[in-house]
């Protein structure tokens, strides 16, 4: 039998839940909405939306409060991931990000570093970033080759990481590498938080990308970076484990900003479909295009309803935590990619330029289904959960 937990919770937001989503969206509809289309054209990092997000205590939303922090419980942190993401995908990745790079230490740091770290992450002066991919190793994580080798009181740190998000601007990074290489396959590997810059830390490129441009994707090379030991982050070969626990609680918010995005490309198809006249009457008076808004609306909403219901049964830690994560972003990354994609199709050629923001959705929406784990991971951790493995 496979462990199949009940959901905990009945699906009414609490009144602080709504109150928060609602103050985002505020926020994010006046003073995030109007920069999305140009923080997407330039490609450069909103450093006035990250400021106005530490402002505004969101980037505090998933820290302790003994440490600065506002202690919001997961859902929460998707809720406004989730509001953030239906004005700007890129905005949204500020909040995501410090979250992911963030979780090692929430999970399996020591108390004296959280207390070291979290009050400048809770505050947004540091950003946080997570390194776990590499060249050669994306989908398989446990076989990335960064080496940390023990030297004294220190770590050594050699290798290189690519597709960081956010790895040029952060300044804390929770870096996996391989501590024993002779250990069984999942306990090669530990964690450790890096501050950077450090000596032999580089920043080796950026780059150019079809959607979220705002948000700086590094390749990032380590050589010979000198790591206090008291910086790892658990025991020695508990990183895989520390990324699978990670990714357990970060790939909801993946699927909080694809809702996101679905629900915002939805409200503009809505709009245009009300405005846009041809032959004599509004677009949307044609069944074809009301029947694609319709199936869009009860897509995101399924999407969202999933997502929501997954989260108390993550957070509680319940066995089967990681096939509702892995459900969630699966749910969600396919239904912004289908959602995004009919919005273009109800603009007709409209949604193709960039005058209207369906077709910048639409490229965002994309990378929903391939990182924190390609949609092809998350069936197969599905699949997993439900079959067990083949060797077992
Ligand atoms: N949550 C908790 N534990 C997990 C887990 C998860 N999601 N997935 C695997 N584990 C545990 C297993 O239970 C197993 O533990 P035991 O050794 O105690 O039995 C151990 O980890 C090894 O599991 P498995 O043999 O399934 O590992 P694989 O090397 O086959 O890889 C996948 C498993 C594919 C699920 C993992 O490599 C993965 O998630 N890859 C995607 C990585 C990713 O998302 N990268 C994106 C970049 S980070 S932004």
């Amino acid at each position: 039998m496979i462990p199949v937990s009940t959901p905990h919770a009945d699906h009414r937001l609490t009144e602080e839940q709504v109150l928060l989503r609602d103050a985002v969206r505020e926020l994010a509809d006046a003073r995030i909405a109007p920069r999305a289309a140009e923080i997407d054209r330039t490609a450069e990092f909103p450093e006035d939306i990250r400021r106005l997000l530490a402002e505004h205590d969101v980037l505090a939303l998933p820290f302790p409060a003994e440490h600065g922090g506002v202690g919001g419980d997961l859902l929460t942190v998707c809720l406004a991931i989730e509001q953030i993401a239906r004005a700007c995908a890129t905005s949204s990745l500020i909040l995501m990000v410090q979250e992911l790079g963030a979780l090692p230490l929430l999970i399996a740091g020591s108390p004296e570093q959280q207390a070291r770290w979290f009050p400048d992450l809770a505050t947004g002066r540091t950003l946080a970033a997570f390194a776990l991919t590499e060249p050669e190793a994306g989908s398989d994580a446990a076989s990335i080759r960064t080496r940390a080798v023990r030297d004294g009181d220190d770590y050594l740190i050699s290798g290189t990481k690519r597709f960081i998000t956010h790895g040029s601007v952060a300044g804390l990074i929770s870096v996996f590498a391989v501590t024993d290489p002779d250990a069984p396959r999942h306990a090669r590997l530990s964690c450790f938080a890096v501050e950077v810059p450090a000596a032999g830390f580089r920043i080796a490129r950026l780059e150019h990308k079809m959607g979220i441009r705002g948000s700086p994707t590094a390749e990032l090379t380590f050589e010979n970076v000198r790591v206090p030991a008291a910086h790892r982050v658990g025991a020695e070969g508990d990183g895989f484990a520390i990324a699978m626990a990670t990714l357990d609680r970060s790939r909801p918010g993946v699927a909080a900003q694809a809702v996101g995005i679905a629900q915002g490309a939805l409200e503009a198809a809505t709009a245009h479909a009300r405005e846009r006249r041809q032959f004599g009457q509004r677009i949307g008076d044609f069944q074809m295009v009301g029947a694609m808004l319709a199936d869009m609306d009860a897509q995101t909403e399924a999407a969202r309803q999933l997502l929501y219901t997954a989260c108390p049964v993550i957070e509680a830690g319940e066995p089967d935590a990681a096939r509702w994560s892995a459900m969630c972003k699966l749910v969600a990354g396919d239904t912004a990619m289908r959602v995004t994609t009919d919005a273009v199709q109800i603009f007709g050629g409209y949604g193709y330029i960039g005058e209207f923001p369906v077709e910048r959705m639409m490229r965002d929406a994309k990378i929903t289904q391939l990182y924190e784990g390609t949609q092809q991971i998350q069936r197969l951790v599905i699949a997993r959960a439900l079959l067990g493995r083949g060797r077992d």
